[in-house]
């Protein structure tokens, strides 16, 4: 099943969005009861291997959040295999310049954009040609479908940041607040005003370019004044921090 929900455009609705890292298809069960629109499956700090991507996808899927995939790897044959059995995101970490990220656009998008190899696939119902006749062309289809979102959380990728948004086939770009204020000299201060000026730059680079910006928040609040302040998309905590904390505010209560 290829679910439609997150076929809007971006300025009709804001993402909201989280880390996956519990390894658990059930937890991407109940995040499907939430509403929410996508789910990133961290294979960079998740601790699962690339085999068990493709059941949370399967569990994604079926209950209509759109699985995105943190990527742990950039060698070709793991960013096609996610783009084969079907990431529609890929989030891209701790790039520095702008001939990696292009390098990876080559192998996630099929030409003219980059070159990205063929073969009927899960992701095509194992047979390209009924796909494309449903979606007129399937290579362009795949091309808007799987999004590629190369993270900004190195003081390399800040300083490129211009070059890296204007990329064709980058569709948007992830803020890493943790590792940005790490690689700019402010480590996890959040308040740091030299972290939230390059916080609003890089939004605006988006804008300029026409990329959906996106950013990690680790709380609610948070999350509220970055959607205030202009962000597409915001990707909110992390499963497993979520469940610690609701069930600690729980324990806690009881004691
Ligand atoms: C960061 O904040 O550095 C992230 O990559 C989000 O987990």
């Amino acid at each position: 099943i290829i679910t439609e929900r997150g076929e809007y455009k971006m300025a009709d609705k804001k993402l909201i969005g989280t880390f996956f890292e519990t390894a658990s298809s059930a937890v991407i069960e109940c995040l499907g009861r939430t509403g929410m629109d996508y789910v990133i499956i961290d294979t960079e700090h998740g601790y699962f291997t690339e085999d068990s991507v493709v059941d949370y996808i399967r569990s994604a899927e079926n209950v209509g959040i759109l699985p995105y995939v943190r990527i742990g790897d950039f060698r070709r044959p793991y960013v096609l295999r996610m783009a084969d059995i079907g990431a529609r995101g890929l989030i891209i970490p701790n790039i520095k310049t702008p001939e990696q990220v292009k390098e990876i656009v080559s192998y996630a998008k099929f030409a003219p954009i980059g070159d990205r190899g063929f073969c009927p696939t899960r992701i095509s119902g194992w047979g390209a040609d009924q796909w494309a006749a449903d979606n007129n062309n399937y290579m362009e289809e795949c091309n808007r479908r799987l999004k590629v979102i190369p993270q900004c959380e190195t003081k390399e990728a800040f300083e490129n940041i211009e070059e890296i948004a204007s990329i064709e086939g980058v569709d948007g770009i992830f803020i890493g607040p943790c590792d940005l204020s790490i690689s700019l000299g402010v480590p996890l201060q959040f308040d740091s005003p030299v972290l939230l000026d390059a916080i609003e730059k890089i939004l605006n680079t988006c804008k300029k370019y026409g990329k959906e910006s996106y950013i990690f928040c680790g709380d609610r609040e948070t999350a509220a004044v970055r959607l205030e302040q202009g962000f597409d998309a915001v990707a909110c905590g992390l499963d497993a921090s979520v469940l610690t904390a609701a069930y600690k505010d729980i324990v806690e209560s009881l004691r």
